[in-house]
Formats: structure tokens, sequence, C-alpha cells
């Protein structure tokens, strides 16, 4: 069958500390290629679009102010169930309670924020990753 796509966000807090590089590599050393990479800051507006699902939220202005606090590195990887694969890399959104081996149970914590800084977005279904990689990147968009 064709191979998926995942949009893949390295958040702020993951850019801050320099672990753009970590994160990508376990993603690529799984097997996974990347089609499409690009350093941007978001804007509220786009952030909107992109967590429409969480914009009534409590935590959605955390979540604004967190995502807008440095750049991000939106990335496409693409591979035969990379949705399921690329998750299961990264670990539930709690980086305190995921599992050591994954990334965000290996490289993450809570830092007593209002929201959640768990380094990593990961599309949840084959539908979330188009409608996400229409948002991010317009061009690759199906
Ligand atoms: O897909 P995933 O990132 O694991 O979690 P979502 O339920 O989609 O939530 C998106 C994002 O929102 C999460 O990564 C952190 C933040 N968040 C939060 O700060 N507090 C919550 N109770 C739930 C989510
Ligand atoms: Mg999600």
């Amino acid at each position: 069958t064709a191979p998926g796509r995942i949009l893949i966000l390295i958040k702020p807090d993951a850019v801050t500390r320099r672990l753009t590089g970590e994160i990508l590599r376990r993603i690529e050393a799984k097997g996974y290629g990347l089609t499409a990479l690009r350093v941007t800051t978001p804007t509220p507006e786009l952030l909107a679009e992109h967590y429409a699902e969480h914009v009534d939220k409590p935590f959605y202005p955390g979540i604004v102010e967190y995502m807008t606090s440095g750049p991000v590195v939106a990335a496409v990887a693409e591979g035969q169930r990379v949705v399921e694969g690329v998750r299961s890399l990264m670990g539930p959104t709690d980086p305190t309670a995921a599992a050591p081996g994954t990334i965000r149970g290996d490289l993450g914590r809570d830092w007593g924020t209002a929201v959640i800084e768990n380094l990593v977005h990961g599309s949840d279904s084959d539908d979330s990753a188009e409608r996400e990689i229409a948002i991010w990147f317009p061009e690759l968009a199906r």
C-alpha cells in the first residue's frame, strides 16, 4: 500500500534546548524519510487552525504563549504506518509519565508551566496529518 505521511513539530522548548537533531535522528533512525523541513515561528492565526480541537480549552492561551515563544521546526515524514510509528516514538502527552525510550520520556519533564511542554507534536491520524500538512506546508496539500 502507499506510504503514509505525518506532520511533525519540534516545539520551541526542544529547539531552545538544541534537541532538534536528536529528535529528527530518532525518527530517521527508525527508518522514516523526511520529505519537508522548515524553521518558522508560527502566528496565533496558524496555531488556531492547527489546534482547532483545543481553541476552547482552558490551556489554549498557554499553548499560544508556548508555541510562539521561539522558532519551531516543522517537518513532514513518510513511510508505511508512519503516524502509528512516530506516535509510538513520541510517547504520551505527559513527559513525566512517558516511558523511557520515547522522545518525551527520555528528553522531557514537568517544568511547572501552565501548558504541558512536551518537545514534539505528531499528527494523531492520517486525516489529521493531511489537514495539518496543508496548514504548515500548503504547497504539499493533497
Ligand atoms: O497529541 P498530543 O500532543 O499528545 O496531545 P493533545 O491532546 O493533542 O494536546 C495537544 C497539546 O496540548 C499537548 O501536546 C500539550 C497541550 N495540553 C496541555 O497542556 N494540557 C492538557 N491537559 C492537554 C494538552
Ligand atoms: Mg494531538
